[in-house]
């Protein structure tokens, strides 16, 4: 697979020697003595959904005792722009009970998270889900992963074209070997194994696929490998200008690595999208950097061969070249929460979530009281990409119940928490994530509560500023997108970036680097005071920080590190 000269990273050569991403799974599975599995199936399981980690609120303790780490595994199913059923909703809540840590995690990329899964508990898990219709191919490793969405519920009509697309095009790309069905359904394996799009070696790096509907950029396309930009004209879904390149990812300390916006390449009509992607994949597969990991992501190989190589590439390989894009505008990259009524009368309601987590906490019980307004609900739900929920086509004469539901279990439809909380999102990080450098999900709900201090006093209690924030730089939670950016760096510091747009087409830029609680909140404070007394009519924090000078604007990811706060 490699010339004699080439030094492939190691990852290629698990692939490769994995017998179409089965390795020893099974026979790991089967191993009581460890709760682990190999290191190089912990690289083949992703393929399959699920990673392997440990506690590591446990981890010092264990070690004390001479015990291994409490091993468990993060499970990710694929849900297609983000859709499921009330009958899914209450199976995926049963199960996180039986085979789970009794949670449920909303991801930023429209789907569900199980933590704390035995090993023995995995395979039941994965057939249970299986069950209901929700597979878990793909959801993680070097292939295209959940293709999210808009939850738009507005113009229902192109709304359900672009899901209809959505899931199309996440059906082609899954891998088609049957180790997942050998492995985790007990079905005999296919007597030949063919990878029609990825080839056996599958990618050089995972692939991530976005749709919008202008004006919402809630699926935050422009962060995606390819972004496709709906074109709607009298309601109808016309096709989509297709962007290339887009990742968060970086590593501290390696201004090689960097957070890329996708470009917009060109336009192709809808029943062209489900090619365009493949071919672009196959671009990447064929381009793509496979002896650096770091350097493997797709916006690399844009940024290595230009926008318009990759384009030309890429028409080469098309049955129609793409068309020149066409205009379209954003307004925005969060959710809007509350009610709102689609065009055939029935009626939409968006739930807030806090960093996505669906659990009953002592003086909380969402998990109970989301679980009972499924009950109530006949039509669909939609898990967004800042990890809220959408009930979806509530017919009118149903609203009043799910009203009593939502005002009893006191969740948040807009009208309880301040608009800064529900404008912010962070990734899980501790204690389950592997690569956490600090607290986030377990931390920003804190932090929010001071920033909102600093908010009210400023009179600012009703405006949401974007704010994202990580345990590490590889941006889960696009914290690089965020009007205010946080990154983990150590136990309770954190990078501040600041300047991005409200609307996910700005990548912000490093104000202040390794900074704790304190000094974030000196930081803040007299910028937000500022903001209030100076900004212009409908002015957003993004765009102000830029204006007044606070921070240089940061107009292309090769830009991001100039003019940062220096290390
Ligand atoms: Fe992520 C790795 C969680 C969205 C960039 N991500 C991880 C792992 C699996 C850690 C690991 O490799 O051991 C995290 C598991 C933590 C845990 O305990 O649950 C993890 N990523 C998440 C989720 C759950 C964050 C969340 O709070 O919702 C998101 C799941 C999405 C999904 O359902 O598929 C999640 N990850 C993202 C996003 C956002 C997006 O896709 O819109 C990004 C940035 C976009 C991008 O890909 O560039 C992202 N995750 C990464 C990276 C850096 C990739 C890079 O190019 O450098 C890693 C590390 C890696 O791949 O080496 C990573
Ligand atoms: Fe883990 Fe870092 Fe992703 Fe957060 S951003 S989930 S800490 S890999």
């Amino acid at each position: 697979m490699a010339d004699e000269q080439t030094k492939l990273s190691d990852v290629e050569y698990i692939k490769a020697r994995s017998n179409y991403l089965r390795g020893t799974i099974m026979e790991g599975l089967s191993d009581p003595v460890t709760g682990a599995i190999s290191a190089d199936d912990a690289q083949l399981t992703k393929y399959h959904g699920a990673y392997i980690q440990d506690d590591r609120d446990l981890r010092s303790e264990r070690k004390q005792q001479k015990l291994e780490p409490h091993y468990q595994f993060l499970l990710r199913l694929r849900l297609p722009a983000g859709v499921l059923s009330s009958d899914q909703w209450l199976k995926l809540d049963e199960f996180a009970h039986e085979y789970a840590n009794g949670t449920l995690r909303l991801t930023t990329r429209q789907t569900f998270q199980y933590h704390g899964v035995l090993k023995k508990d995995l395979k039941p898990l994965i057939a249970g889900c299986c069950g209901i219709g929700i597979d878990s191919i793909g959801a993680c490793g070097d292939v295209n992963r959940n293709v999210v969405a808009n939850t738009n519920p507005y113009e229902s009509r192109a709304h359900q074209a672009v899901h209809d697309y959505s899931r199309l095009i996440s059906e082609h790309l899954l891998w088609k070997s049957s180790a997942y069905e050998q492995i985790w359904l007990d079905r005999p394996a296919a007597e030949q194994e063919e990878e029609p799009v990825y080839g056996s070696t599958y990618l050089p790096r995972k692939f991530k696929i976005a749709v919008a509907i202008p004006p919402l950029n809630d699926a935050d396309v422009f962060a995606n490998d390819i972004g496709l930009i709906a074109i709607v004209e009298a309601g109808e879904l016309q096709g989509f200008n297709v962007a290339i390149g887009g990742g968060m990812g970086a590593t501290y300390g390696d201004e090689a690595t960097y957070p890329r916006l996708g470009t917009v390449i060109g336009y192709c009509p809808a029943e062209q999208a489900v090619e365009v992607c493949e071919k672009i994949i196959t671009v990447q597969r064929d381009l793509g950097d496979r002896t650096e990991r770091k350097h493997a992501r797709f916006k690399y190989t844009v940024d290595d061969h230009g926008a318009d190589g990759i384009r030309a590439e890429v028409d080469k390989r098309l049955s129609a070249a793409l068309e020149p894009a066409r205009p379209y505008h954003f307004d925005h990259n969060g959710d809007r929460y509350g009610w709102t009524e689609g065009e055939d009368g029935n009626h939409h309601l968006t739930l807030f979530v806090e960093n996505g987590r669906v659990a009953d906490f002592p003086d909380y019980k969402l998990m109970t009281g989301l679980r009972e307004l499924v009950k109530l609900h006949d039509g669909d739900i939609r898990v967004t990409c800042n990890q809220n929920l959408v009930f979806a086509n509530i017919p009118p004469a149903r609203r009043e119940a799910i009203e009593a539901v939502v005002a009893h279990y006191q969740l948040d439809d807009g009208s309880r928490g301040s608009a800064l909380r529900r404008a912010s999102m962070s990734c899980v990080a501790f204690p389950t994530c592997g690569l956490a450098m600090a607290e986030a999900e377990r931390y920003l709900p804190t932090l929010i509560d001071k920033l909102d201090k600093i908010m009210r006093e400023a009179g600012l209690e009703d405006d949401p500023i974007v704010i994202r924030m990580t345990g590490c730089p590889n941006g889960c939670a696009r914290p690089y997108l965020g009007e205010i950016g946080f990154t983990g760096k150590a136990p309770g510091k954190y990078n501040l970036y600041l300047g991005a747009s409200f609307s996910g087409e700005r990548l912000n830029k490093l104000y202040r680097e390794n900074i704790g609680e304190d000094e974030i909140l000196a930081e803040l404070a007299p910028m937000i005071h500022r903001y209030a007394e100076q900004r212009e009519p409908g002015e957003r924090f993004g765009d102000f920080v830029v204006r007044v000078g606070i921070i240089k604007p940061t107009l292309e990811g090769r830009d991001f590190h100039v003019d940062a706060e220096p290390a």
